[in-house]
């Protein structure tokens, strides 16, 4: 376009990638931001009702190409960039990937806010803005090293400051309340610990829709009274502290002090902010929950809901039953997980010392709830249910009982919930339990990370796919087309060409890209089970050290996942890949039938690169862990084929595009609480019975694999000396079975790719785009465009 040239030329030609960068996003910002203010004030003129998305995480990934996409100027700008001489790929990879969240969940927020601007709901995000995103990972002799990832450090284009929407959060003191009076009670506070949360509001395009919704990200700063009162460094510390770092624990609750203040901080900045914004166009409170609802993201900010409370009886004078009605009104939850290391509790000293008013409501929440509830259900029942309960504050129990829904993210995580975590609650309001299955941004995962595979589509079954990911479904007609199927094999092969390049670029390992792309990428944790598959990989390694001359279909097993620091054996897992890798790699005789690449510092801009090459997807958690999982929809969707245990969505996909298509194996969550129930899991049994799998455990602690002494007995130990937690012992022979099949039917590419094909076909139904229709529709009660 003759813009770029005429405004931008010389900074363009003239900077490094990052300044480029900058360059196009101001540019990018000078299109949407007309949209941003025509949005909003169209929301306000038409009092349209708005959804507060709060999530303790935000994952939204590079900006400047989704932006670009969504405002339609991507080709242009593309074309006007090579005029100039310019690499548009190149300047989009100078932009840093905020890391503000550890993984699905985040990420799950970050399409559901594309999802709800696509789709013209006024939906608006709440969230805390790190200074530190999640950290950088690195592998220095296998291990892996933490580094801070200082994402603000060169300003961030995005975002605008809003210093005059800033409000004070208050911690500590001593509270009581005082009668005034007209015969009510005020709340008094004193020697009070005092911050200022200043939002920093980043613009969100929708899709061809000249709609920009906002995300709002709370930054902590020194109250005012700083001006003029003495704040010790130590105490500034404190407070800067407040925003500093994202904490990198996935699906795990560490209990620190910092983590509540964290989640006080976002929830009564961002509550306060709505009811200030209502508060401009309504008198009173009674329409509150026709204007607004408020989404929970995961219990973290389940303080919402006092603090909700607490604006309605202190500042608005509602009464308790008044404000208690309009609180469930307006909140709504989603449960992410059943691991009980995962469930926030927060010990009442702890609450109470940091958030006394709070404190006071919740206590009274919790008084009504058993007065109410223990004559219909009794005390037993009650005791175990009740917010407050063995000297902690129970945050799932509170966030059920202060909303008008609970969700699930699958069918068989919504019933485990009723039929196991929740099951007390399910008893008392089975009204509010039901599933919402995860979605995911086709048009990042899709149309961006995979624009190959885009332009196929748009030339066999025309762009209504981009508008409307459903009619994928339209792309069965060509599953008997062997020009087309050839057209996939040649796309998939473009793809691990980048790849390729890349991990030879970072790791110095050739790829061969006929080879089989393997991969699984997502956070390590025990229940996910990156274990059995490396028990695979030494599985394939021993056959071809046995039978060096045999055809092997050749093979590449790509990793990505990082660590939570102080999780210790994750950090050896970690560790045995790369000794693996390294092993194996460098083995003459294995060649290059056998690759292993764990490629560092996974993330979403990695998952762009690394998602479009695969070939087979691993969702391989222990039946009942993986609430959902949405990797396995990203993969399905570029055509990779799932190994997978009938676990969260995995069920659903399988489904959806047929056995036939996928890999599936392993013990069902009934077999696994079947387990439970009767305490008969043998690790050792299986170890004795399968000479195979006997000698592959073996090589942990045999010195097969250098460098692992500690580690590989560790491994080994939590497998045969502490019975195998997650039952890996117990579904490696049909893994291996599936990975078997799976190097067989990998010679046959029409074959192989029409089973492609038939999971890009079904992979529609997984948009967030009909996610966040559902939740719209039976949860927030407003209004969006139609999505079928
Ligand atoms: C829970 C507590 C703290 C931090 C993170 C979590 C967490 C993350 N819980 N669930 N998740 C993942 O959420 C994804 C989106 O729903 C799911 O697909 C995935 O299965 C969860 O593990």
């Amino acid at each position: 376009m003759a813009e770029i040239k005429t405004l931008y030329a010389t900074t363009l030609s003239d900077t490094s990638a990052y300044g480029q960068f900058v360059a196009l996003g101001h540019l990018a910002r000078r299109y949407d931001g007309s949209h941003w203010t025509k949005t909003s004030k169209k929301y306000r003129e038409q009092d349209q009702k708005q959804v507060y998305y709060f999530s303790i995480e935000f994952l939204p990934g590079r900006l400047l190409k989704s932006n670009l996409l969504n405002l339609g100027l991507l080709d242009t700008v593309r074309a006007g960039l090579k005029e100039l001489g310019l690499d548009f790929e190149t300047i989009s990879a100078a932009e840093p990937d905020p890391g503000l969240g550890n993984g699905g969940l985040g990420r799950l927020a970050a399409c559901y806010m594309d999802s709800m601007a696509s789709l013209g709901i006024a939906g608006n995000g709440n969230g805390i803005r790190y200074r530190y995103g999640l950290f950088k990972q690195v592998f220095m002799d296998g291990y892996q090293v933490e580094l801070p990832d200082d994402w603000l450090r060169n300003g961030n284009v995005w975002e605008i400051r809003r210093e005059n929407k800033s409000c004070l959060v208050r911690f500590g003191g001593n509270v009581w309340m005082q009668p005034q009076p007209d015969g009510t009670l005020k709340a008094m506070y004193e020697n009070t610990d005092d911050v200022l949360a200043v939002p920093y509001d980043t613009g969100l395009v929708g899709y061809h829709n000249d709609v920009t919704n906002t995300l709002r990200l709370w930054s902590v700063e020194l109250p005012p009274s700083a001006d003029t009162t003495y704040y010790s460094q130590a105490q500034r510390d404190r407070i800067d502290d407040i925003t500093k770092v994202l904490y990198p624990d996935d699906s795990n609750s560490e209990g620190q002090a910092l983590r509540l203040r964290q989640e006080y901080f976002f929830s009564s900045a961002g509550v306060q902010s709505i009811i200030r914004h209502y508060g401009l166009r309504h008198q009173g409170m009674k329409e509150l929950g026709k204007k607004i609802a408020i989404h929970i993201n995961d219990t973290h900010p389940t303080l919402v809901i006092p603090e909700l409370m607490r604006i309605l009886m202190d500042e608005h004078h509602c009464t308790w039953d008044v404000a208690w009605e309009l609180t469930k009104s307006v909140m709504s939850y989603t449960n992410h997980t059943i691991l009980q290391e995962a469930l926030e509790t927060w010990p009442i000293d702890m609450f109470k010392g940091l958030l006394p008013r709070i404190y006071q409501i919740v206590a009274e929440i919790d008084r009504r709830y058993r007065l109410a509830k223990t004559p219909v259900y009794g005390e037993a029942l009650v005791n175990r249910t009740a917010p407050l309960g063995d000297g902690q504050v129970r945050m799932a129990y509170l966030a059920v009982i202060g909303s008008h829904s609970v969700n699930g993210v699958a069918p068989l995580h919504t019933e485990l919930l009723k039929d196991d975590v929740l099951r007390d609650l399910y008893q008392v309001y089975p009204e509010r339990f039901n599933n919402k299955t995860n979605g995911i941004a086709t048009r990042r995962w899709v149309q961006l990370a995979n624009e190959p595979l885009a332009n196929l589509l748009d030339a066999k079954i025309g762009q209504s796919w981009r508008q409307q990911p459903s009619q994928l479904k339209t792309l069965l007609a060509y599953q008997d087309d062997p020009k087309f199927l050839a057209q996939l094999t040649q796309i998939k092969t473009q793809n691990k060409q980048a790849l390729a390049a890349y991990v030879k670029k970072t790791l110095d390992i050739d790829l061969r890209t006929d080879a089989i792309f393997d991969v699984q990428i997502k956070r390590l944790h025990a229940y996910k089970r990156q274990l059995l598959h490396v028990l695979e990989i030494i599985r394939e390694y021993l056959a071809i050290k046995d039978h060096p001359q045999a055809q092997v279909t050749p093979r590449v097993h790509i990793f990505g996942a990082k660590a939570a620091p102080s999780y210790h054996y994750a950090k050896s897992i970690i560790k045995l890949i790369n000794a693996l890798a390294d092993l194996i790699n460098h083995d003459p005789e294995v060649g290059d039938q056998l690759k292993v690449a764990f490629i560092p510092n996974y993330g979403v801009s990695l998952g762009e690169l690394i998602i479009p090459a695969a070939d087979i997807s691993e969702q391989i958690s222990t039946a009942s862990k993986e609430a959902s999982g949405t990797s396995n929809m990203k993969l399905m969707a570029n055509g990779a084929l799932s190994l997978a245990t009938l676990d969260g969505a995995n069920i659903d996909i399988i489904q959806a595009a047929g056995n036939e298509n996928e890999y599936a194996f392993g013990l069902t969550a009934k077999a696994v609480y079947g387990y439970y129930e009767r305490g008969d899991y043998h690790a050792v049994d299986f170890y004795n019975s399968n000479p195979e799998l006997k000698r592959v455990l073996d090589t942990l602690i045999d010195g097969t694999i250098p460098g692992i002494t500690t580690e590989g007995r560790e491994i080994y130990d939590s497998l045969l000396r502490y019975n195998d937690e997650f039952f890996v012992l117990a579904d490696y022979e049909s893994y291996t079975q599936q990975q078997q099949a799976i190097g067989a039917d990998f010679n046959d590419q029409t074959t192989w790719q029409q089973k492609a094909l038939a999971n890009i076909a079904a992979s529609g139904v997984f948009s967030a785009d009909l996610a966040v229709a559902r939740y719209s529709d039976d949860i927030w009660q407003v209004p969006h465009a139609q999505v079928n």
